[in-house]
């Protein structure tokens, strides 16, 4: 049973193309800043969003018309994996990315689970080989059973912190059977809603403990994949532990867990926590912390993760110009971590989401290239910090001076010029580049 017949592979037919169902911009082949784009994108679908998620929300019931609806267990499963693949293959999409919980029925125990996921595993596995997709990268779902309704890693009763070591352990196993380049953890309902009941230390310690047991466990089983935490600020709890990536690079270095993950950054959770996207890349990009990108974006209106797909060209040319300058996102990628809107319920509505949100990135590609290739803000952005480069800056930036060489300087000087930070004239170009 297929779900797509009518739909063909999406081929590239151009920015003039009327073809709803083609590439304006996304052509895998085409070469930029010296390799294919599809190498510079690396674009995974997310299992969770496209195969199991069903339009219901805190005030109605699932909308998506799906033809695994009516089968369930294993059988749905296995019908998800076919489905998901085809779809994958009509995308020209290389990469998938899960957690254990979309991909194999929950079981009544974790022994029952874990035998879900091996037959899956098996299945998606073959999969993988007729296909040629891949894995890039896996993760646990510790936050939707009611288990984990304190947490798991952060849950102040300690089985529940056994449960969730025995479901990382198992999701990291299979994400490595599965040639897996990263693996994901997100912090799920790691954080609080209230200071009265929460002993934030020895939640935060107990946070760390997990993380390095991850650690050595990647170690004693030889997965090479990069281990990645992806920050969320809110959502579900009050107060999520992995804020923004300035935190989560706080807590990894007080912990010295720095040199073992990288981040995960999402554009909707960047917006969350009152950042921008490119602010986020930007953080993990100086600290040499750059791993991999959950694209997809929110409505500034709302203040609540809305998971959409990224259609806005001005954040995707921003995010761009990151992922260049940091000589790019592998074995990182861009997994859209976007969902069809509730009302966008008909199969074909999951093309036009991902088709939208490849043809974003292609383009910002493009254009994030042309301004780094005409040292478009690189020129002006040098040229602003000169004072460093002679003189009493040369003489900061080599610890030569201190505050009694700076004072002695600073009585010196007549009135000090300031210039202009022309950000207007800066913004004209970036339109006139994104126009072109
Ligand atoms: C939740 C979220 C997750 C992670 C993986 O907001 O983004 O889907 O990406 O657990
Ligand atoms: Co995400």
């Amino acid at each position: 049973m297929k779900l797509f017949d009518t739909i063909d592979k999406i081929k590239f037919e151009g920015p003039d193309s009327d073809n709803s169902l083609a590439f304006k911009y996304y052509n895998p082949d085409q070469i930029v800043a010296g390799k294919p784009m599809k190498e510079h994108l690396r674009f995974a679908m997310s299992y969770w969003h496209t195969l199991t998620g069903d339009g219901s929300d805190p005030f109605g019931a699932a909308t998506m018309e799906r033809p695994w609806n009516e089968l369930d267990g294993i059988e749905q499963a296995k019908l998800r994996a076919d489905i998901g693949f085809e779809f994958m293959e009509k995308l020209g999409m290389e990469y998938f990315c899960f957690h254990d919980l979309d991909i194999a029925p929950e079981g009544k125990n974790l022994k029952e689970k874990h035998a879900n996921l091996d037959i899956i595993v098996d299945y998606i596995e073959e999969l993988m080989k007729k296909t040629g997709i891949k894995c890039l990268w896996g993760t646990t779902n510790a936050f939707t059973h009611p288990r984990f309704v304190h947490g798991a890693s952060t849950s102040p009763n300690a089985d529940v912190f056994a449960y969730a070591a025995a479901q990382v352990k198992k999701a990291m196993e299979i994400t490595m059977r599965l040639g897996g380049e990263n693996y994901v953890f997100w912090g799920g309902r790691e954080g609080y809603e209230t200071l009265l009941n929460t002993n934030t230390e020895l939640e935060l310690d107990n946070l760390a403990r997990f993380l390095q047991m991850a650690v050595d466990y990647k170690e004693k089983i030889g997965f090479t994949g990069q281990l990645l935490i992806e920050p969320k600020p809110k959502e579900p709890t009050k107060h999520q532990y992995d804020f923004d990536t300035a935190t989560v690079l706080g807590f990894l270095r007080k912990y010295n867990l720095q040199d073992h993950f990288k981040l995960n950054i999402e554009a909707n959770h960047a917006t969350l926590a009152m950042h921008t996207f490119d602010h986020e890349l930007n953080m993990c990009r100086i600290n040499g912390a750059l791993g991999s990108i959950d694209a997809n974006q929110g409505d500034l209106l709302l203040g609540w993760d809305t998971d959409q797909f990224p259609t806005n060209i001005y954040d995707a040319v921003l995010a761009m110009i990151e992922v260049l300058k940091n000589g790019g996102i592998a074995p990182g990628g861009l997994n859209f971590d976007s969902k069809v809107r509730r009302g966008s319920f008909e199969p074909v509505d999951l093309f036009y989401g991902y088709i939208a949100g490849m043809d974003t990135f292609a383009r910002g590609l493009i254009i994030a290239d042309n301004l780094i290739k005409d040292g478009v803000f690189d020129n002006f952005t040098k040229e602003r910090y000169a004072s460093y480069e002679t003189g009493i800056g040369k003489q900061i930036i080599n610890k030569e001076v201190g505050f009694e060489e700076l004072e002695n300087y600073a009585l010196g000087l007549g009135d000090i010029k300031n210039t202009s930070g022309r950000q207007e004239l800066l913004e004209n170009i970036l339109n006139q580049y994104i126009y072109r």
